[in-house]
């Protein structure tokens, strides 16, 4: 019998409904028609989570010291280790660092043990390299953290201003919820970015501004919209903080977005005339060290013309993962209480700790994340639990944090993998269950509460994060306040205490679910907050009431500040990092599907033209960048989609996928210093063609590790590709070949030209091709994504790495989803004269499907009908 569950995708904070259905083989994974934030659409990511739930590479055991473990044992390590420390050094020695991919339930346990029992503040998450500078900005403005719009604005808005935010790749379902309004009454799209992006292929409007600029160009916006009469007088009486703000403004610059005075004045206009306009913002607002003045200067536009809380008109911050609103709800940042109560106002403190019955509660806000990654280095953290999050590849000089890691004296990390950068470094190391298999709830960016519901069995011995944290509170000896069997009881204690929040008339208050039964959490249905009796989901501050003492808002005077790291002589490039479409961050999931390795298999950096020409870079050459805290090297693509003086750079690859590609190893740790959240957009590098003496091409039918100085490895259909280049050509490739795939004794073809330096290597086993590697002196010319499909076949002819005259070479995925190549695509618009997306679409189904292409698809087109013009 097929047993179908409802859940929720545990990507990004869109936070789509998934329908899920077992199979033989795995999971059969669906967009829910009923979900209000997909109505059933998905997009590439989450179309290929059946990929993802394989077991190969979970962690299916407690270990200690690298050596299987059992529970007991791992756990009382735990609990006695925690409790000798705080007991020998106080609650400054010990601190948690969680992730906003933890559920509601396991946030609120280890708040509750963090902060009420062991008494220390020492808590963060990676939602302060993500989401930290909106939370200041909202605070300074609405005197509390609230998102006051919905989803269903993006659809209702006339003009959408999207501010650092690629959401074409990064919130693509959300992305074509807007195209899809846009289609029926013609919004219009303005992208403010530095870097022309997927999402720039729809905007009436790039505004390719000055990275870091922000605060600059809505301070000018703001002068416009009081100079073109579009301010609400009404409005501001109940806003502070006008004049001073206004001032300011006047007094800013907006040259320094080195914009185009035309493109700005389009931009004020637009803005200026459309009352419905939403202004939807992400990481290049927040990861900037001015991010809490970029939040504010958006949302003085909003406040000073009224333009917010109402349909299809508001200030939306976007959430990055798929719980980072529940996260702040439930307090998980060091200066934060749960239910939005702040840990540094005494009742507050006092209310919590009495509803906990807590022994211990810390009167000071904690260390953040940077931080308190500092303190583990200078030895005051002495126990640290990481849960759910890779500080070791995220972290800004994420070099110097592994090292810090490593030097701590006991390092607890629950993932659900031990082949991650962190997990390789902890002395204790926890298995969890996976969102597949476990039970609890998420918010997304509007509010939205949705279950995850458990639909696999837990493999092994892996147990959920919170039932790890209970059972660590209950035998440091806090029994009754951690005796939670389930996440419903989790759920209903944490609603409780949102209604006595609500008493300090908070915001967040989901009272209304405070005595849900089993059977209604087991059914709940996707709900926005607030969920009580005084009030029911909806927007908020149309009506002019906030939650500073006096009820008002408060507008900000907000100076534009350059990056931290300034650019020169010796670090002459500003490098900006972020996402690519088909990876999620630190690629533990989604590397694990074929086709999404397929979009873009290997890390890569951006550099205009120019740039390259000066620097001697040829499109493929791998580049070196350098900054004052480490290096990084990367393929080159070479393109105007970045300014001169600017790389692009993606996050995704770590130590398991590309040791050399780390990104984070050369961002230093700069914070914002309001919100303490790092400047990753923004560090300062130098830029060398990487002297290769060889480079290689690998595929392989079983998983290999390289150790040549650059290696970039993938997933394929076939096993795995894997690109390498190295300082030093070894002696003899073949037996360079055998030991790196670990084949010592399979039966090699061989094509060799020593005087040349060409190598090409197949390694056989009966017949059936186990891998093979292809050298040369350059990049390696050859049919990649035909190559990689050979691993496992009987292919004969493999080292021609060219495919058969009868069978043309696909190209890199474009549409992951049916598998369709960019060459593949390219061929049938020139011999089919295809002019659409949809044209695409009917004859390749490319596209058709979840649509997270076609961004790219609408590229191509322009792209070629460039070509055909200028022919
Ligand atoms: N495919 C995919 N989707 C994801 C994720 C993922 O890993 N992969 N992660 C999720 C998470 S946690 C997050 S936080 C979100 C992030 O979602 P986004 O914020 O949309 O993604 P990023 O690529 O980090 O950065 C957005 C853009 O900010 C621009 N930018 C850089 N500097 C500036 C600046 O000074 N001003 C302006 N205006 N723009 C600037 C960059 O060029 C970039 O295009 O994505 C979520 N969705
Ligand atoms: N340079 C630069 N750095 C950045 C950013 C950037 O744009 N530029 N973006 C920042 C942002 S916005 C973010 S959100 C961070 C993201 O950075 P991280 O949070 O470090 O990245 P993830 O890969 O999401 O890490 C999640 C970990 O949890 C594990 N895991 C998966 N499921 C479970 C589970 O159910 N339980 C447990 N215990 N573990 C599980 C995964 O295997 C993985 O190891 O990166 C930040 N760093
Ligand atoms: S947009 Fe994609 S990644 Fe984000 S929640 Fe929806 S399906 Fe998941
Ligand atoms: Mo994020």
């Amino acid at each position: 019998m097929t047993r179908t569950v409802r859940s929720t995708c545990p990507y990004c904070g869109t936070g789509c409904g998934v329908l899920l259905t077992p199979t033989d083989t795995g999971l059969d994974v669906k967009g829910d028609p009923d979900h209000p934030a997909n109505f059933g659409r998905l997009c590439s990511k989450g179309s290929a989570l059946g990929e993802t739930v394989g077991l190969g590479s979970r962690l299916m055991s407690p270990q200690v010291d690298g050596a299987d473990s059992d529970w007991d044992s791992a756990l009382q390590l735990v609990a006695d280790k925690f409790s000798d420390t705080l007991a020998e050094h106080g609650p400054d020695s010990v601190a948690f660092y969680l992730s906003g991919q933890l559920l509601t339930e396991d946030y609120y346990v280890a708040n509750k043990l963090i902060k009420g029992f062991m008494g220390s503040a020492n808590v963060d998450t990676n939602s302060r390299l993500c989401m930290a500078s909106t939370v200041a900005g909202h605070k300074r403005a609405f005197g509390t953290d609230t998102v006051p719009q919905t989803y269903e604005d993006i659809e209702e808005a006339d003009l959408v201003v999207l501010v650092g935010s690629n959401l074409a790749w990064c919130h693509p379902v959300l992305y074509q919820r807007l195209l899809a309004a846009r289609e029926k009454h013609g919004t219009k799209i303005v992208v403010i970015d530095p870097r022309r992006t997927a999402t720039c292929d729809a905007a009436d409007l790039h505004l390719p501004l000055a990275s870091g600029s922000d605060v600059a160009l809505f301070n000018h916006l703001l002068t416009q919209l009081y100079e073109n009469g579009a301010l609400d007088a009404e409005y501001l009486a109940n806003v502070n903080g006008f004049d001073e703000a206004l001032h300011t403004a006047f007094c800013s610059d907006v040259s320094v977005t080195g914009l185009d005075p035309r493109d700005i004045k389009t931009f004020c206009d637009l803005f200026t005339r459309t009352e419905k306009t939403v202004t939807l913002f992400s990481q290049g607002v927040n990861q900037s060290s001015s991010g809490a003045d970029k939040v504010n200067a958006i949302l003085n536009c909003h406040l000073a013309t009224g333009r917010i809380g109402k349909p299809g008109c508001g200030p939306l911050s976007i959430t990055g993962q798929p719980n980072a609103m529940g996260g702040r709800e439930v307090g998980g940042l060091a200066n934060m209480l749960a239910c939005h109560l702040d840990l540094e106002n005494a009742e507050h403190r006092a209310a919590v700790r009495g509803f906990w019955n807590a022994p211990a509660m810390p009167e000071a806000a904690g260390l953040k994340a940077v931080d308190m990654f500092r303190a583990v280095g200078t030895g005051q953290i002495k126990a640290l639990w990481i849960i759910h999050t890779n500080p070791a590849v995220s972290m800004p000089d994420a070099e110097a944090v592994r090292a810090t890691i490593k030097g701590c004296d006991f390092v607890v990390v629950s993932d659900v993998t031990g082949a991650t950068d962190t997990a390789r470094l902890a002395d204790v190391l926890l298995p969890a269950t996976a969102w597949a298999e476990k039970d609890g709830s998420v918010t997304n960016t509007d509010r939205t509460i949705s279950r995850q519901r458990a639909v696999l069995p837990a493999p092994g011995h892996a147990r959920p994060d919170w039932d790890q944290l209970a059972e660590v509170g209950r035998r440091m000896g806090w029994k009754d306040a951690f005796d939670f069997i389930s996440p419903a009881e989790i759920f209903r204690e944490y609603a409780a205490l949102s209604g006595i929040a609500a008493g300090f008339d908070r915001d967040f208050d989901i009272s209304g679910l405070a005595e849900l039964s089993d059977e209604g959490y087991a059914g709940l249905e996707p709900a926005r907050w607030p969920i009580s009796a005084r009030r029911q989901g909806g927007r908020f501050f149309a009506d002019g009431q906030f939650f500073h003492a006096d009820g008002k808002a408060k507008m900000l005077a907000v100076s534009y500040r350059a990056p931290e790291a300034k650019t020169g002589p010796r670090y002459p490039f500003r490098l900006n990092t972020g996402r690519v479409r088909d990876q999620w961050h630190t690629m533990t999931r989604t590397a694990l599907s074929p086709r999404l390795s397929a979009h873009l298999a290997e890390p890569f950096v951006e550099i205009h033209p120019t740039d390259a020409r000066q620097l001697e870079i040829k499109s493929n050459d791998l580049v070196r960048l350098r900054s004052p805290q480490g290096q990084s090297i990367l393929r080159a693509r070479i393109t105007d989609a970045v300014q001169t003086g600017s790389l692009f750079a993606p996050i995704h690859w770590t130590g398991e996928t590309a040791p050399a590609a780390r990104i984070c190893d050369t961002i230093a740790s700069v914070v914002d210093p309001v919100s303490g959240q790092p400047e990753t957009k923004a560090a300062v590098v130098s830029a060398t063609k990487y002297q290769a003496a060889w480079y290689g091409f690998a595929v392989s039918s079983s998983e290999f590790k390289p150790t040549s100085e650059y290696w970039a490895q993938a997933r394929t259909t076939a096993g795995f590709r894997a690109e390498l280049a190295g300082a030093e050509a070894p002696e003899d490739w073949t037996t360079a070949a055998r030991d790196m795939f670990g084949l010592p004794d399979a039966e090699a073809q061989v094509l060799q030209d020593k005087a040349r330096g060409v190598a090409r290597i197949a390694l056989y086993q009966d017949g059936i091709l186990l891998a093979a590697l292809f050298v040369a002196p350059q990049p390696v010319g050859l049919m990649r994504d035909y190559a990689a499909t050979l691993p496992g076949t009987s292919a004969s002819d493999a080292l021609t790495g060219r495919a058969p005259a009868d069978m043309p070479d696909p190209g890199p995925t474009l549409c992951s989803c049916f598998n369709v190549g960019v060459n593949t695509i390219l061929t049938a618009i020139e011999t089919q004269g295809l002019l659409t997306v949809d044209a695409i679409g009917a004859a390749l189904q490319a596209g058709t499907n979840c649509g997270s292409c076609k961004p790219e698809l609408a590229a191509l087109l322009a792209q070629t009908q460039r070509l055909e013009a200028a022919e």
